[in-house]
């Protein structure tokens, strides 16, 4: 007899989805009810989220879904919304590559340097954090007027639920959070100007968020009453809880419109080498630290498809499939690529830049992006393992870029590892995952790492010993 599904809303940088997933202990399948563009939007004062649309399109996704066991929100990190006195939005959320922050960082660290600051929170250097998104809000009538922040996932739980709370995951990715309590870092906040009480409770994923608001029943066609579950909402954290690892030592790496490269850990690396290194210490589920470097990712070519007038993807992977190996890299972690506009241009610069060929065709620089992308990966993993102390033996790939086959094959070759590659809903398999064990439907992490491994497809790609080509390369970009 079919179980009644979970609903997991998974809001990437580049398309939502409301997926609905059966869960026994033996099964699991995912089932796709709706996918909407996010497509963001600029307007006088700065680069937005288009949050209304992506609310229209959970309801729609709900109504498609049908009757639902529980529902989980999820989606990228550091956003957010200010609430009014009454609960009112004010104004639409900025998008984390608006470019209101550029400078802001260095006036932070006036009142707390970047060593404590990564002391006390663990969190790498981006100029999108949101500790850095509220110093440059500071003295705007919208900050003033605000009562109240909730992070995206938050938000949208919120206007479901009509209840306020922050999840931790998320929460971690605020710079506001101390990873060895999971709890606010009150002296960084305090230092830096940022009001604590802003900020609804904390939750943890598993945590009851509320039910489904009549209206909101009403408008996706559903029938109460629908508990709201809390998942691991920030999106990384939810896919990296679905890596189907059952190995001991393993790294994963999250494609999407990022890379997000690194381990699971029981507690966070603290040291200067890891601060200098860029290594971030977000939250994951059940305590654990996801130790991890944020890398471009396929922000790169889907900002090159735009420019290209949407290029077919298939189309260039094919062409760039054909092209010569290694023949132009770039560095896939340079902030200079965080911008949106004129990326082929800005890949060409930078290949001219380190003097190596700028790439002549739209194969030749997809070609340069995906060898760019698998020589960044090896050097996460490399720099993670090396900092954490600790072997990898293997590297799972989840998200969308695990349908890259050949970027998940140079990131095999490069790391000299073997890549496991899916599940490419990764994260919305995590928020799903979560959900059941609320509900008593599957065990521990390790049960639902197995019941990913054992129901979903994953494509192994064993290295090819290609290593000192791949090392030339590295030594060009390190001169970047
Ligand atoms: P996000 O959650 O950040 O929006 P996704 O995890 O959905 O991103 O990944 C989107 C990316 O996955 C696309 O930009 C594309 O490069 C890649 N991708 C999606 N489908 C395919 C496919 N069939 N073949 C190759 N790559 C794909
Ligand atoms: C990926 C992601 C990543 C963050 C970035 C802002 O979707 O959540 O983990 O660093 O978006």
């Amino acid at each position: 007899m079919p179980h009644i599904p979970y609903a997991a809303i998974d809001l990437g940088a580049s398309s939502g989805r409301v997926m609905a997933a059966q869960v026994t202990p033996d099964t699991l399948t995912l089932t796709e009810s709706h996918r909407f563009a996010n497509r963001p939007v600029r307007t006088p004062d700065g680069l937005h989220w288009d949050i209304l649309a992506l609310y229209a399109g959970i309801l729609d996704g709900l109504r498609a879904a049908g009757p639902v066991r529980s529902v989980g929100i999820d989606s990228w990190a550091v956003d957010h919304g200010l609430l009014d006195a009454d609960g009112a939005l004010l104004g639409n959320p900025f998008h984390y590559r608006d470019s209101r922050t550029d400078q802001v960082a260095e006036k932070v660290w006036e009142s707390v340097p970047p060593a404590d600051l990564y002391a006390a929170t663990g969190i790498q250097y981006a100029p999108f954090n949101t500790l850095y998104q509220l110093a440059a809000a500071r003295g705007t009538a919208q900050l003033d007027a605000a009562r109240s922040l909730l992070m995206i996932p938050d938000l949208l739980t919120y206007w479901l639920t009509g209840q306020q709370g922050t999840e931790l995951t998320n929460a971690s990715t605020t710079q506001l959070i101390d990873p060895r309590t999971g709890d606010w870092a009150h002296d960084v906040a305090a230092r830096t100007g940022v009001d604590l009480t802003l900020f609804a409770p904390l939750r943890r994923p598993g945590d009851p968020a509320g039910e489904l608001l009549p209206h909101v029943l009403d408008e996706a066609g559903l029938t109460g009453p629908v508990p709201v579950t809390t998942v691991a909402s920030h999106d990384t954290a939810s896919a990296v809880a679905a890596v189907p690892a059952t190995e001991e030592h393993f790294a994963y790496i999250c494609t999407g419109t990022w890379s997000l490269a690194g381990l699971e850990l029981d507690a966070p690396v603290l040291t200067e080498e890891s601060r200098a290194a860029n290594f971030t210490n977000e939250l994951g589920i059940d305590g654990t630290v996801r130790y991890l470097r944020n890398i471009m990712g396929l922000w790169l070519l889907q900002e090159c498809q735009r420019t290209w007038r949407d290029a077919d993807l298939t189309e260039l992977l094919d062409g760039a499939a054909r092209c010569a190996p290694l023949r132009s890299v770039v560095d896939a972690g340079d902030p200079a690529f965080l911008a949106p506009g004129g990326m082929p241009d800005r890949i060409a610069a930078a290949c001219r830049a380190t003097g190596q060929p700028e790439p002549r065709t739209r194969a030749e620089t997809t070609r340069c992006i995906l060898d760019s992308l698998a020589l960044a990966h090896r050097r996460a993993i490399a720099d993670a393992a090396r900092l954490a102390d600790r072997p990898v033996d293997v590297v799972h790939i989840v998200g969308g870029g695990a349908r890259n086959a050949l970027l998940c094959r140079l990131t095999a070759d490069a790391c000299g590892l073997p890549v496991v590659a899916g599940p490419a809903e990764a994260a919305a398999l995590g928020n799903v995952l979560v959900q059941a064990r609320a509900h008593g439907d599957v065990g521990d992490r390790a049960a639902m790492r197995q019941l990913i491994a054992r129901t979903q497809r994953l494509t192994r790609y064993e290295p090819r010993g290609r290593r000192s080509e791949w090392d030339a390369a590295a030594a060009r970009v390190a001169t970047s």
